[in-house]
């Protein structure tokens, strides 16, 4: 009976595939989850911004959210950058054009107040 060697040749080919499909593994898998936290949401609670501070890019939007029971406004510190009507429900918008830091408040209530941060492109 023969012993039949295996020809060495294909034994490098072999280790070599192992060794690359090795590496190839090793490239990890990009997680990108996507975090369900829009950048530019704001709650309008009773008398508190939250949160306070929100960073954005120039031509995001910034919405803010009443989820309070009692009246509340949103008002640039800068004149008339931009002003919600006083309301208790509902939403309002601003976009940011340019960059800067905005800082606003709730005319009715002293110490109700925030930022908005607008970072250039
Ligand atoms: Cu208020």
């Amino acid at each position: 009976m023969r012993r039949r060697r295996p020809p060495r040749r294909a034994f490098v080919l072999a280790m070599a595939l192992v060794m690359t499909s090795s590496l190839v593994a090793c490239g990890g898998d990009d997680d990108d989850s996507n975090s369900s936290n829009e950048p530019g949401a704001v709650e309008v609670a009773d008398n508190v911004f939250k949160p306070d501070d929100v960073k954005v890019k120039v031509g995001d939007t910034v919405t803010w959210k009443w989820v309070g029971d009692t009246d509340h406004n949103v008002t640039s510190d800068e004149k008339d950058l931009f002003k919600s009507p006083t309301q208790e429900k509902g939403s309002y918008e601003h976009t940011f054009d340019k960059a800067g830091s905005f800082k606003y408040t709730c005319t009715i209530h002293t110490g109700m107040n925030g930022t908005v941060t607008v970072a250039s492109l």
